[in-house]
């Protein structure tokens, strides 16, 4: 067994952001830097003796770092690797085969909905045992390591043929390459009536799923197409390109434009979807509406019954704190806890380990299940599907009638991007300042109720989180919500996360940009940030 040792300095960049370490491809070129990082993850991991998981989106540099994952691991005395075919592995789908093979954890190769190919960015996340992000704790620990790391190990070798199934040997470890489908379709099969829903398609109910030239094309066809009959065609863009056909495989209003047009048009299907780079975020649309994930969320919560694995009612719900507060107002309906976590998806972890939660979800397109530790995009097209086939009704109605039983809570997100780092961190500093001073203060119409600086106690294992982001609740049902993103690549980004409640029916039905004007200005007179950044409106409205 030949293990090369390799000498090396640290980088200085390899703090881990909400979602595993982000950069531009650029920089993940640079001699090492894979290597350092993906040592780091191994050292303080310690899977030696057991399974790890390995898969991508299938993006730029997916091909180059998994054939270095596979020979540090070997040297790293891992006894099984287990990778999806060519590579590929969507994120839910490394939670599903590290939950199904009893793994020690997993690595995701994938920068989500950013931009890939030689100018776009690339990722590496690290998964636990329970198929979820590993937790801060030990993501701390991997970006300490990766400041005193001296070397790295590896086995050499030619680079692995990872277009066959089945074992081959890499030292003494056997490295498998697995089918990427195979496991996540039958994990889906578990929980959906595939035969009703079936039925429901052939009765002449059409949809459509962008997989944006992204990981989820070969799931979709698989699961809609193959499984549920649905004509092909149905799926668009189902071919994973490493730099996605050049478009950001993000599914919003911006980027999932063609989709939201064409169901918009006379004779649409009624129902389209889509999902992003490494298949983790969902896009819901009607027939001229996009459904806000806040709301899609708190609409899978009150439906999710009709679906066979939730039939048996919900343990309890969680959204992140910027997340709407839709999802609360049916929690209450159920009598079922509702609890509030930071920004990113490892926060779920523990509440889903603990069976105190069933669902849980993200204003950032976001939505999932206990069925596996990461947020799902086609799991929440299939609750979509399911509930559309159970209801009969429209995509549009179902919402109508969801806001006349619970209120419409209207909801935006106004990002400033690429701003200078300084004037990010000035316009949270400058907010953190004014929290004492802020109750009872009037800004355009609106009196200011309260206001805080986020901080989450982990209720299983007590672990604590400061500084997640400047909350301030208007006495008019409204808030705004201030955080930097922790996933961007170039620069700070500002979000400004809006929301008001609305309980009148009759005034269920506004424009939410109009809706959300008043606490829109109140938000940005307060934070001051065109003073800050000399930026006058957002780059981005999701
Ligand atoms: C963003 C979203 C967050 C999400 C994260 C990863 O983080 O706001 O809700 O969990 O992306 O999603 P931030 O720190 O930029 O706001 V994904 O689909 O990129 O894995
Ligand atoms: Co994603």
């Amino acid at each position: 067994l030949l293990i090369t040792k390799v000498a090396t300095t640290p980088f200085k960049d390899q703090r881990p952001g909400t979602s595993g370490l982000r950069k531009a491809v650029p920089v993940y070129q640079q001699p090492h830097y894979i290597e350092n990082f993906v040592q780091a993850i191994l050292d303080v991991a310690d899977l030696r003796g057991k399974t790890l998981v390995v898969g991508g989106d299938g993006r730029f540099l997916n091909d180059h770092a998994i054939q270095i994952i596979l020979q540090m691991a070997a040297a790293a005395g891992i006894a099984r690797i287990v990778v999806g075919r060519d590579g590929i592995l969507s994120t839910p789908a490394v939670s599903a085969v590290i939950r199904a093979r009893g793994a020690a954890g997993g690595i995701v190769l994938s920068a989500s909905h950013n931009p890939g190919g030689p100018e776009g960015d690339f990722g590496i996340k690290y998964n636990a045992a329970n198929g979820g992000p590993a937790p801060e704790s030990v993501m701390q620990a991997i970006y300490e390591r990766t400041l005193a790391i001296e070397s790295y190990s590896l086995v050499q070798g030619p680079d692995l043929d990872l277009a066959r199934l089945g074992e081959t040997k890499l030292a003494d470890t056997v490295v498998e390459v697995v089918d990427p489908v195979e496991t996540y379709v039958a994990l889906m099969e578990t929980l959906f009536d595939f035969g009703r829903l079936k039925a429901f398609l052939a009765s002449g109910f059409r949809m459509r799923f962008d997989a944006m030239s992204a990981v989820t094309g070969p799931y979709a066809k698989a699961i809609f197409e193959d499984r549920l009959g649905a004509p092909a065609g149905t799926v668009l863009n189902g071919k994973p390109l490493p730099d996605f056909g050049g478009h950001h495989p993000d599914p919003n209003p911006v980027h999932a434009v063609e989709l939201i047009r064409e169901l918009a048009s006379p004779g649409a299907p009624g129902f389209g979807a889509a999902s992003d780079g490494d298949g983790d975020r969902n896009l819901i649309v009607g027939n001229g509406l996009v459904v806000a994930p806040s709301d899609s969320l708190a609409v899978i919560a009150a439906n999710a019954h009709l679906a066979p694995a939730y039939a048996g009612g919900l343990a309890g719900v969680a959204r992140s704190m910027p997340t709407s507060r839709a999802v609360d107002r049916v929690a209450e309906r159920l009598g079922i806890r509702s609890y509030e976590t930071p920004t990113g998806w490892k926060f779920f972890g523990n509440l889903l380990d603990a069976d105190r939660i069933t669902l849980c979800g993200e204003e950032s397109a976001g939505t999932g299940s206990n069925h596996v530790r990461e947020k799902d995009g086609i799991w929440a097209v299939l609750m979509w599907l399911t509930i559309l086939a159970e209801r009969g009704e429209s995509v549009g109605e179902i919402l109508r009638q969801h806001w006349a039983t619970f209120g419409r809570d209207y909801y935006a997100r106004h990002d400033y991007e690429e701003v200078p780092t300084e004037a990010g961190e000035a316009v949270i500093n400058g907010l953190r300042g004014l929290l004492p001073g802020l109750p009872g203060r009037k800004v355009g119409g609106l009196t200011v109720a309260a206001a805080d600086e986020f901080a989450y106690t982990d209720p299983v294992d007590g672990s604590v989180s400061q500084r997640q982001g400047i909350r301030i609740f208007f006495e008019e049902g409204a808030r705004a919500v201030f955080r930097l993103s922790g996933t961007g690549t170039s620069g700070a980004t500002i979000r400004v996360y809006l929301e008001r409640y609305e309980a009148d029916p009759s005034r269920q039905n506004l424009d939410s940009g109009e809706a959300l004007a008043a606490v829109a200005a109140a938000a940005r007179e307060i934070a001051d940030i065109q003073g800050k950044t000399g930026r006058a409106g957002p780059t981005v409205i999701a």
